[in-house]
């Protein structure tokens, strides 16, 4: 079953047009660290992905409402599944998340090359936004690479879009989030259930609108460049953030 999916994978990466659709997606990530990359991957990856992210998030998670001095002090208040537990329930996101093919593609989108996180808990994390005023609030990922499979999300008059900032850095002791929001225009994204989109993560202050209602499901697939490799990356936010004791467990 999970070997057809990841065939299925490669195939679509055979397609006579992908070389078009990955040479524009190249361009829009190079000039604002955002792109959609819906194309990259079939219907029945997504839905596969889809139906083990909701299986999984139906019965675990850890219902969090934080706020990160390294952040400024922006909130998160979500339900989180860690990297652990997807792995301890799924055998096809992991082997998407190392498809050579799915790594291949995001290196040529992103136009370098795209490691697998040396940190596992950021590898791979399910976050849901379920109650009104639930938010990812502006932050930076500690690593460069995101790829976000959007799996349910309401209409955009719910909240629940993706703003950015590209071209900001991120200082952990001085995070100055509102000098980085006045230093650059801010972008905003609509997303829909079965987008995927790609951001630069650490050089792109970005959140998740709040929601008035509905529900916002998303796993997020992180990814290191070689220039994370070569510098000491702190993961204070993020083991904060998926560490038991800070949550409310429900
Ligand atoms: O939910 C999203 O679209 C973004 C998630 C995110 O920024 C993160 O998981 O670090
Ligand atoms: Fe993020």
């Amino acid at each position: 079953m999970n070997a057809r999916i990841l065939q299925e994978l490669d195939q679509h990466a055979r397609r006579p047009q992908l070389a078009e659709e990955l040479a524009a997606a190249r361009r829009r990530f190079a000039s604002c660290g955002f792109s959609s990359a819906s194309f990259l991957v079939p219907p029945s990856v997504k839905e596969a992905v889809a139906e083990d992210v909701l299986a999984i998030i139906g019965k675990s998670g850890i219902r969090r409402d934080l706020r990160f001095k390294e952040t400024g002090n922006t909130p998160r208040r979500m339900r989180n599944v860690t990297q652990a537990e997807i792995t301890a329930h799924s055998a096809l996101i992991p082997g998407v998340y190392q498809s050579e093919t799915l790594v291949g593609l995001l290196a040529e989108l992103v136009g370098e090359p795209v490691l697998a996180c040396p940190y596992e808990p950021e590898q791979y994390v399910i976050t849901r936004l379920e109650r009104s005023g639930d938010t990812h609030g502006w932050h930076w990922d500690d690593y460069s690479f995101a790829l976000v499979w959007v799996i349910e999300c309401p209409p955009a008059e719910d909240g629940g879009f993706v703003q950015c900032v590209p071209g900001t850095t991120w200082d952990k002791a001085n995070p100055s989030i509102n000098r980085a929001l006045l230093s650059n225009p801010t972008h905003s994204f609509e997303v829909l259930p079965g987008d995927l989109y790609v951001m630069r993560t650490n050089t792109t202050l970005h959140r998740v609108y709040p929601l008035s209602s509905g529900v916002r499901t998303i796993i997020n697939m992180g990814y290191a460049a070689k220039t994370d490799l070569e510098t000491v990356v702190s993961h204070e936010t993020m083991d904060a953030l998926w560490a038991d004791s800070a949550a409310e467990k429900a």
